[in-house]
């Protein structure tokens, strides 16, 4: 069955106001409210991804997601770190993270293979093309299925060839980096030929590209859609703000298979 993985940005721009212990605070109580709504991981970011965003200091990172990993670890969260730094993802994994979600699959920071394999645990590698700042720059496919897969395929290589386990890996098309609207909706529909047999983590929630027209908010129906049909071709993982509603959409598709081995 597929999981649900919640967001969680601990980012200046995701909490009004208060210092570093308020916003802790406010993230931690976030991460716990996914977890109970219905998310399998809760995915502590503490640097924005967003088209234009940029980076922050690396202290600055760790300073923002460690304190919130340790907390919901210790309450028994199953958390993911969001980063690209091979320093952080190792520091929240010892703070008990269990998974790493490098948005870069390893690109960014020639470290980050290396220390997957070394902490042996489940690693994200998105499909990425270049940081935040010049991602629109380069979103121009001839074939972006086909170089989806090969550009994947050249990540998984690199990081099996450092030591990491392959059936460690799971992949993400990365919807939205580098990619203008219309890419990403072949990426979709074409699940297998990008991915083969490998998990696939999906992060479509409330992205311009589901509804163009509409503000972020008001593209939560269709990132349910997405959802439901993410469950229903075997999708991994979906990575969500809103755990509730995915959690219902998967449960529908679980009950829909069932339907079809119960007798009448
Ligand atoms: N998208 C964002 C951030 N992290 N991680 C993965 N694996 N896949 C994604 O699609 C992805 C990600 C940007 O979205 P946000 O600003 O809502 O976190």
């Amino acid at each position: 069955m597929t999981h649900v993985m919640g967001i969680l940005n601990v980012t200046p721009d995701s909490f009004s106001d208060g210092g570093q212990w308020h916003q802790a605070d406010a993230a931690i109580q976030r991460g716990l409210a996914l977890a109970s709504t219905g998310a399998d991981f809760v995915d502590v970011g503490g640097e924005s991804t967003r088209p234009g965003a940029e980076r922050v200091d690396a202290e600055v990172e760790l300073a923002r997601v460690l304190p919130v990993v340790r907390a919901l670890s210790a309450e028994g969260v199953a958390v993911s770190i969001d980063t690209m730094r091979a320093a952080t993802a190792r520091a929240a994994v010892e703070a008990g993270a269990v998974l790493v979600n490098d948005v870069s699959g390893g690109l960014a920071d020639p470290r980050m293979a290396g220390t997957i394999a070394d902490l042996n645990c489940d690693y994200v590698a998105m499909h990425w093309r270049a940081h935040s700042t010049e991602m629109d720059r380069h979103d121009a496919y001839d074939d972006v299925v086909a170089q989806v897969r090969d550009e994947l395929a050249a990540r998984v290589e690199a990081l099996t060839r450092a030591g990491v386990d392959l059936g460690r890996i799971v992949l993400d098309p990365g919807l939205g980096f580098s990619k203008v609207a219309e890419s990403n909706w072949p990426l979709l529909a074409r699940l297998e030929d990008w991915a083969g047999d490998a998990r696939v983590l999906i992060g479509a929630s409330r992205k311009r590209f589901l509804a163009p027209d509409k503000a972020p908010l008001e593209r939560e129906h269709a990132t349910t859609a997405v959802t439901t049909m993410c469950a229903a071709h075997g999708v991994w993982a979906v990575r969500v703000h809103d755990s509730q509603a995915a959690r219902d959409a998967i449960a529908v598709v679980s009950s829909w298979n069932n339907g079809r081995d119960r007798p009448e």
